[in-house]
C-alpha cells in the first residue's frame, strides 16, 4: 500500500512526513559537533543463540526480519529493545540504496536495527507514538573489492520475493554491525517512511560494514524485481548531529 504512494504525496497522506524532523538526512561531518555526554553503543544479547527462531521476510517494500526483545542497547537514555531489523537498497539495483548521506554521498545500501523504548512502554506500537519512543541504527554498506561479506548478510539472498520467508535457528546480528561502534552520529529525527512519526532517536555509524559485490547482485535484481523501483528517500533536516569520540 505505502510503496504505491510516491513519496513526494506522503504528506498530504501522512501530514508527519511534511515535518521538520524528517529522516534520512546528509551528515555533514564537518558541521558536526562533538558532545562528551554520549555514551558508546553496546548491544546486549545481539549474539545470544538460544535456539529460537528469527523470522526473516520478504514484505512486498523491504526485507525485514524480526528480532526478540531480549536484544537490547546500552548507552542510550533510556533502555530500548530491538523489534527488527531491516534494508533499504536502491532502485537501480547498483550504487545508490542508503537512506542517510555521509557528506553527500550515498551509501550502496542501508541498514536499521529499531528499537523501541522498553522501560518506558510496553511495546513498540505505543511507544512509536512517543517522543523518546524509538530509537534505530543505521549502518552504512559499501561494495568490498576484496570481496568479504557478512555472512548474515548472505541469508537475505533467501527472500526473493514478496511474501517469502526463511526461519533461521539462531543469528548473530552483532556480525551486522560495524567493528567501531563507538564513532556515530547522533540526532533526533523521524521514521524515514509513513507514518514518518518524529520518534526516533538515530544513531548512524560512521564506519560503514563491506558486502562482496557478487553478493549485490543478486540480491538488487531480486529485489528489483519485487519492489519496482525501491524506496525513495526524503531529503530531511541538517544539523543536529553530535560525534563522540
Ligand atoms: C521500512 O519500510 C521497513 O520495512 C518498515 O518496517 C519500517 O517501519 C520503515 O522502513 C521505517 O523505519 O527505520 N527506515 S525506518 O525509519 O519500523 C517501521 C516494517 O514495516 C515502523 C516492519
Ligand atoms: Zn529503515
Amino acid at each position: 500500500m505505502i510503496s504505491l504512494v510516491p513519496f513526494y504525496h506522503w504528506a498530504e497522506m501522512y501530514p508527519d512526513c511534511g515535518r521538520n524532523a524528517q529522516s534520512p538526512i546528509n551528515i555533514e561531518t564537518q558541521s558536526t559537533k562533538y558532545d562528551p555526554s554520549l555514551q558508546p553503543i553496546k548491544p546486549l544479547g545481539y549474539d545470544s543463540k538460544l535456539g529460537e527462531y528469527f523470522n526473516l521476510s520478504n514484505n512486498g517494500h523491504t526485507v525485514v526480519m524480526s528480532l526478540p526483545n531480549y536484544m537490547s542497547l546500552e548507552g542510550l537514555p533510556k533502555k530500548y529493545s530491538a523489534v527488527q531489523l531491516h534494508l533499504h537498497w536502491g532502485s537501480r539495483g547498483t550504487e545508490e540504496g542508503s537512506e542517510h548521506q555521509l557528506n553527500g554521498k550515498t551509501y550502496l545500501a542501508e541498514l536499521h536495527v529499531v528499537h523501541f523504548n522498553s522501560e518506558s512502554y510496553p511495546n513498540f506500537t505505543v511507544a512509536k507514538e512517543k517522543a523518546d519512543g524509538l530509537a534505530v541504527l543505521g549502518i552504512l554498506i559499501e561494495v568490498s573489492i576484496a570481496g568479504g561479506h557478512s555472512k548474515s548478510l548472505v541469508l537475505f539472498n533467501f527472500v526473493f520475493s514478496a511474501g517469502d520467508y526463511v526461519s533461521l535457528h539462531s543469528f548473530d546480528v552483532h556480525e551486522l554491525l560495524p567493528k567501531q561502534m563507538d564513532k556515530y552520529f547522533r540526532y533526533n529525527g523521524s521514521l524515514t517512511t509513513p507514518p514518518c512519526s518524529q520518534t526516533v532517536l538515530w544513531t548512524v555509524f560512521a564506519q560503514s560494514v563491506q558486502l562482496s559485490r557478487q553478493w549485490l547482485m543478486v540480491a538488487a535484481s531480486s529485489l528489483l524485481v519485487t519492489l519496482q523501483g525501491g524506496q525513495q528517500p526524503l531529503v530531511g533536516r541538517q544539523g543536529m548531529v553530535a560525534l563522540p569520540v
